[in-house]
């Protein structure tokens, strides 16, 4: 029995060890006769991790598994291919594909070291940066770093020269295998990218279909995915544009052809030859204006202006997904964020009509300043485009990581480095006209620590049946998104207080107007608006539907409640008859006519109109085909409207405004896509 045991034992373990050497020859075997294939995939993905670790210093960087995946699939696919040729044609074949991968790596590293950014295509056809930067790219910006990429297709040349010695090329391979090698590794790389698909999130579909956020990308994506993207993106608007220009031209046409020509009013040219700071504050709504929590207000700074200047409280932003870029479109051109992409990513190329363009041919210098990334949102191409003489970008300012808040520079710091910049702009050019892009209070709204102080709960002195006196808190909005929100639209109130009392200490606000926009709403919960207005001391919980004193914020409210400040304002306004309130609804599409008639300048293809021309008939577009006017609030999915006053409404003026909105997108998007501006140059 023993024995029997025994050599059943030494049986099972040779066995084990038989199959053990026959997998080790097979691996062994594999890498003999892939050896080509091998050394393109491998020198491949080196090529791209080493690009992504030169370029991205960050430990979320060098931990990443994804991009690496994405690369290996990449490097497979096209590998794979070189299976369906000869051997004496595969070298040849890997060659040209490593050298194109190679020159993709390269690119992106000297392009980063320029622009701290990844290379687009799209940027091929605006040669005008080609002329500015290539010297510097050639004096400056090589260095080692970007050589060592040419490692991969030398040792890949090694590796040929060596077999080519060895007489593998010579080995006869019939049709049938390379054929059945080329189909498995294409359905090895098939089944690398099904793995690769389920892992993805949300976030990184949204992310890659928008492309603008580029570091992103290459960080989940890699950087071959990333270019074949970028490629995709690109060509994308130039279909788009192919058909239907004819249709689109005439439809153009006919629009314009019935739009009156402005008339004057009260307020036409009263800031002709004034310098201006237009500021675009983030994610700023009008209701916050309101807030006071333990008697101390949210705002107090922005209801300053508000008081001493003219505002206008039914101000509605129209942004689409192109959020804070689709606000700086429609605030610049009067037109309307397109119905796919993003204008400022998709079509930077196309011709548009500005404030700051028409602002130009009066004498005026125009710049931008932001301290974030040149590219987010594309802006180093499209604000060139728009016609800003200069954009100040994060490259200008000094970012350290104690004046760093939420997505980067403080608005505070971002504001002080901002002045000593246009007091000699302010020197040099007698008109200016400057946009300031603010950005710390931005979602997710969670660097609170950083905000200052600023609790949103509620505090209250209770007396006793004894006398004394006891404190209590209800912790009301602290921990909430929403009240983060307000803590955070504290500290960027106090930072334009800051700066509008700095721009008054260096004599900037003289001959100065300033025109502060909320760039759209904080998109946050409706749940958390209803604790806002609906907070029981008692439960900590929202009241109770039935309670007297519930008030009821359904989806309607929500959307009335995306409204940001519009604010003019100057130093010497107050008492004037421009100290007002503006109550008519108004869209950020309506900006640059209502100043345009202030300024003296005019975009004959607006398609807002100047509130004090077009006064209570006015009527706001939103992108997704929604609308509101004074009088009624229409949502276009659910087909129906909230009244906004006790009047009735017909019929008959709901299908005119949707007929009205209708058109007026169409015209819009076609304008853009089809680049209709191009020829109405004059
Ligand atoms: C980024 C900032 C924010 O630079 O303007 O953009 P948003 O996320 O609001 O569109
Ligand atoms: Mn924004």
């Amino acid at each position: 029995m023993k024995i029997k045991n025994k050599f059943n034992n030494l049986k099972e373990n040779i066995t084990k060890k038989i199959k053990h050497i026959k997998q080790e020859h097979t691996i062994s075997k594999y890498i003999k006769n892939n050896i080509l294939f091998l050394t393109f995939v491998i020198t491949s993905v080196i090529n791209a991790t080493i690009l992504r670790f030169f370029c991205m210093r960050m430990l979320e960087n060098y931990l990443s598994i994804k991009p690496i995946i994405a690369d290996l699939i990449v490097a497979v696919l096209i590998g794979s291919f070189g299976y369906f040729f000869k051997p004496k044609n595969r070298f040849t074949y890997y060659i040209i594909a490593n050298i194109f991968l190679t020159a993709i790596c390269m690119i992106n590293s000297v392009y980063y070291t320029f622009y701290t950014s990844f290379a687009s295509v799209s940027m091929l056809s605006l040669t005008q940066y080609i002329g500015d930067v290539g010297d510097a790219v050639v004096e400056n910006v090589i260095q080692l770093k970007d050589l060592v990429y040419i490692l991969s297709p030398i040792i890949l040349t090694i590796v040929h020269l060596k077999l080519k010695k060895k007489n593998y090329y010579k080995k006869v391979e019939i049709k049938s295998i390379r054929k059945k090698r080329g189909f498995r590794t294409l359905a090895a790389s098939g089944v690398l990218t099904l793995l690769f698909i389920v892992t993805m999130t949300p976030l990184d579909v949204s992310r890659f279909a928008k492309q603008w956020n580029k570091e992103y990308i290459v960080m989940r994506f890699g950087i071959y995915v990333y270019q074949a993207n970028d490629v995709i993106t690109s060509i994308k608007p130039k279909i788009n544009s192919m058909f239907g220009y004819d249709k689109a031209n005439k439809e153009f046409k006919d629009y314009f052809a019935n739009v009156e020509e402005p008339k004057t009013n009260k307020y036409t040219n009263i800031f002709a030859g004034k310098n201006v700071i237009v500021i675009h504050a983030e994610s700023m709504q009008t209701n916050v204006m309101d807030l006071e929590f333990n008697g101390q207000q949210v705002t107090p700074n922005l209801n300053k202006l508000a008081q001493e200047g003219m505002f206008f409280s039914n101000f509605y932003s129209q942004v689409s997904v192109g959020t804070s870029s689709d606000s700086e479109l429609t605030y610049n051109t009067s037109l309307m964020p397109t119905k796919s992409g993003t204008a400022f990513v998709s079509y930077s190329d196309r011709e548009f009509n500005s404030t700051p363009k028409l602002l130009k041919e009066k004498g005026y210098y125009t710049f931008s300043m932001h301290a974030n990334n040149a590219d987010f949102w594309n802006r180093r191409v499209m604000h060139k485009n728009l016609g800003y003489d200069r954009f100040y970008s994060k490259q200008d300012y000094k970012v350290t990581k104690e004046t760093t808040i939420g997505l980067g520079l403080s608005d505070k710091e971002f504001f002080a480095q901002s002045i000593p910049k246009i007091q000699s702009i302010n020197q040099k050019y007698s008109n200016w006209y400057g946009l300031l892009i603010m950005l710390t209070n931005h979602t997710p709204f969670s660097d609170t620590e950083k905000y200052g102080d600023f609790p949103v709960d509620i505090k209250e002195t209770i007396t006793k049946e004894d006398g004394t006196t006891e404190q209590v808190t209800y912790p009301y909005m602290e921990g909430t998104k929403l009240g983060n929100y307000f803590k955070s639209y504290h500290y960027a109130d106090a930072a334009l207080g800051e700066f509008i009392e700095n721009l008054d200490a260096a004599g900037l606000l003289e001959n100065t107007v300033l025109v502060i926009y909320g760039d759209h709403d904080a998109r946050l919960p409706k749940k958390e608006y209803n604790r806002l207005y609906n907070y029981d001391k008692n439960t900590d919980d929202t009241l109770s539907k039935d309670d007297p004193n519930y008030k009821e914020y359904d989806s309607y409210q929500y959307e009335l409640g995306r409204k940001v400040p519009l604010i003019i304002w100057t130093k010497d306004m107050q008492g004037t008859k421009l100290n007002q309130e503006i109550t008519n609804v108004m869209g950020m599409y309506d900006v640059m006519p209502t100043l345009g008639n202030m300024f003296g300048f005019y975009n004959k293809y607006q398609l807002g109109h100047d509130i004090f021309s077009i006064k209570e008939d006015n009527i706001v577009v939103f992108p997704n085909g929604n609308w509101v006017t004074n009088k009624v609030y229409y949502n276009s999915q659910k087909e129906a409207y909230l009244s906004l006053t006790n009047e009735p409404i017909s019929e008959e003026e709901i299908r005119k405004n949707n007929e009205y909105t209708n058109k007026l997108l169409d015209v819009s998007n076609n304008i853009i896509v089809f680049n209709l501006l191009d020829d109405k140059k004059e």
